[in-house]
């Protein structure tokens, strides 16, 4: 029987992993999970606890605020505060950044932009939702981190991660070197190492769009549509349609069953409805990391540039062969 490896063992392990890490990086992804463990517990118990529901205010995105994802973003501010890692949050849920300004963080190194609970809609009707984080060393070197220590793009990355609260919840993250799952064992209230390496399968028959707006997508993302839905048994078409709303589920599944999620430009989000620093960013080095693939149809997710915290971008991720062919249609037609 292997004895369980906790997240917290796992990152002290992978630390030997970085010759020059003195620990920083380890101990803010360790502050990331235990904030985890306490949105998962309020996920959990959402329909018990009377925070469900709109909490009435508004976010930058104009839309209407679940109690729990103030709460969530809350907790990982919280976390972060007192790990003394990190010098500036960025958030969905916060307009400008949060310069974290303690004694405990003066020499904080860390930049880390999150989406404290995507899909958030789901959480009244009970499906999964999810937290995803992205992490980048400050540029600067001396005074206070400044907006240009996050305008930066995803290949700068060091880390990225997604949290699931469904079924079971699991935390996913790499460091440049693979992807590994870890799932939260509530007995402990640990998460063990479940998922080591985890490699996104190169092809799928599984495709994840919300086909409501078919009339605004471009005319190579309905020809990709269509091409799924083409009878060939060679191929395994027609592919499975599978969309839940919460963009870490249907990447999930895709990481583990192969795949591809898109949504692209539509009339209601000319420029992607998905946010670049800390939805589509982080997403992509994951899958990458995992093997597979991702792009707004024509470029790379993680070397578009950054100029605002909050933008949007379309985006094709997922399958490496799959992606391929959406990408080809795109640029086809
Ligand atoms: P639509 C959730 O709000 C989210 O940001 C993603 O998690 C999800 O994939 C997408 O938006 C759903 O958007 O327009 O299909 O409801």
């Amino acid at each position: 029987m292997n004895a369980v490896k906790t997240l917290g063992q796992f990152i002290i392990e992978k630390q030997a992993d970085f010759p020059y890490a003195k620990g920083e990086l380890s101990r803010l992804l360790r502050d990331l999970g235990i904030a985890a463990k306490i949105v998962n517990r309020e996920v959990n118990k959402a329909g018990l606890a009377g925070i469900i529901g709109d909490a009435g205010s508004t976010n930058v995105q104009g839309e209407s605020q679940k109690k729990l994802d103030i709460y969530a973003n809350e907790q990982f501010l919280a976390a972060l505060q007192c790990g003394g890692e990190c010098c500036i949050l960025v958030s969905e849920e916060n307009d400008d950044y949060i310069y974290i300004d303690s004694e405990l963080s003066k020499n904080a190194k860390y930049i880390v932009a999150i989406d404290p609970l995507d899909g958030s809609s789901n959480i009244d009707v009970n499906v999964s939702v999810g937290t995803i984080f992205s992490i980048y060393r400050r540029k600067s070197t001396d005074g206070k981190a400044t907006i240009a220590d996050v305008l930066q793009r995803g290949i700068d990355q060091v880390a990225a991660g997604y949290i699931i609260y469904g079924s079971s919840t699991m935390l996913v993250y790499t460091t440049g070197k693979g992807v590994n799952g870890f799932t939260l064992d509530p007995s402990i209230g640990e998460f063990c190492l479940s998922h080591p390496n985890m490699e996104m399968p190169v092809d799928g028959n599984i495709y994840s769009i919300n086909e409501g707006y078919y009339n605004h997508f471009p005319n190579g993302i309905k020809k990709y549509i269509k091409y799924c839905q083409v009878e060939d048994e060679k191929s395994h078409r027609p592919y499975i349609s599978r969309y839940t709303g919460s963009m870490v589920a249907d990447l999930h599944r895709s990481l583990i069953k192969g795949g591809i999620f898109i949504y692209p430009v539509t009339a209601r989000a000319p420029n992607g409805k998905l946010r670049l620093v800390y939805e589509c960013n982080p997403m992509a080095f994951i899958v990458e990391q995992a093997g597979g693939k991702a792009s707004n149809g024509y470029q790379r997710i993680m070397e578009l540039n950054v100029d605002d915290m909050h933008q949007r971008s379309a985006i094709v991720i997922g399958s490496m062969n799959m992606v391929a062919k959406a990408e080809e249609l795109l640029q086809k037609y």
